[in-house]
């Protein structure tokens, strides 16, 4: 089934391809990677992006303020609910006119899909990370995919809707060692999966908090952890403030993030968090 659903990138396949993402991690500093969201709807930008010109500009502007890698998504995942499915012609259309040119900008790129159709035709543009929202439990053939072409996948924590009753590390951890059962039965090598907590997905703010607050705990995975906190809505449940205004937060979520294991983080706001991170970095350094 995968050959007839994802035929579109099978052209691209290379199996000897560079390995940026390795490349990145073994430089042993927190790396940055960008959000683009090429959407009309995204919560925390909603269609500021959308129109390719400014897309384009957006992903050299953050690439010049230190973004190792770029996430270039067409289809709001809406954590808090309210997102509008769109269908995988008009997901490609969106990406169409901004994945291939990014691309040409230099840094890695990866697409933030939960449709490994859209995921095969991104990487046969020329996008070298998957991210899937939904931990490879979503759509099988997005684990076969992953495997096939050997890239790297960011397998992110999520649940159709927040329970507070749950001990929210149980759960994840639960989680990613399904989403690791599935990849492994697929051929995904260990070393190219990327663990994330989903921060704002299917969890409550406390929860989102204990996912930072407690992320070393998943470092018995053995695997790289990423944290994408920007400008999500538990930071506005501490100190309220509307999406645009949450940078603080994000920063502070991120910074502590890093200290506790976290080697990606994704951000809207590259230059500030590549300065924070920075700098928290110089100070752990004289510790
Ligand atoms: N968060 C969002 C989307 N994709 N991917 C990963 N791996 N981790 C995240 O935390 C994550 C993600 C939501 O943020 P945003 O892209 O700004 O919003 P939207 O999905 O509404 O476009």
């Amino acid at each position: 089934m995968i050959d007839a659903r994802l035929s579109a990138g099978c052209a691209s396949r290379n199996t000897s391809a560079p390995k940026p993402l390795a490349r990145l991690l073994a430089l042993g500093r927190p790396l940055v990677m960008g959000v683009l969201n090429v959407t009309p709807d995204s919560f925390s930008d909603g269609g500021e992006f959308f129109d390719p010109a400014r897309a384009l500009d957006q992903a050299g502007r953050m690439i010049a303020e230190g973004a190792d890698i770029l996430d270039i998504g067409a289809e709001s995942s809406r954590p808090y609910g309210g997102a509008v499915p769109v269908p995988l012609e008009e997901e490609i259309r969106r990406l169409e006119p901004v994945l291939p040119a990014a691309v040409k900008l230099g840094a890695p790129v990866s697409i933030d899909t939960m449709k490994p159709e859209v995921a095969a035709w991104a990487l046969a543009a020329g996008a070298s990370i998957i991210n899937d929202v939904w931990g490879l439990q979503r759509d099988r053939d997005m684990a076969r995919l992953a495997a096939e072409r050997t890239v790297p996948v960011i397998v992110m924590h999520n649940r159709e809707s927040a329970d507070s009753s749950l001990d929210i590390m149980a759960e994840i951890a639960k989680f990613f060692a399904r989403s690791l059962e599935i990849a492994e039965a697929a051929g995904v090598a260990h070393q190219n999966i990327v663990l994330d907590p989903g921060i704002g997905f299917g969890k409550t703010p406390e929860q989102s908090l204990i996912a930072i607050a407690r992320l070393g705990e998943l470092k018995s995975f053995g695997l790289p952890l990423l944290v994408g906190a920007s400008r999500k809505r538990f930071i506005a449940k501490v100190s309220p403030a509307p999406p645009d205004q949450r940078l603080g937060g994000s920063i502070a979520a991120h910074v502590m993030a890093v200290a506790n294991g976290a080697s990606i983080i994704r951000t809207h706001d590259v230059a500030d968090t590549v300065q924070a991170l920075r700098i928290a970095a110089a100070i752990r350094d004289l510790q």
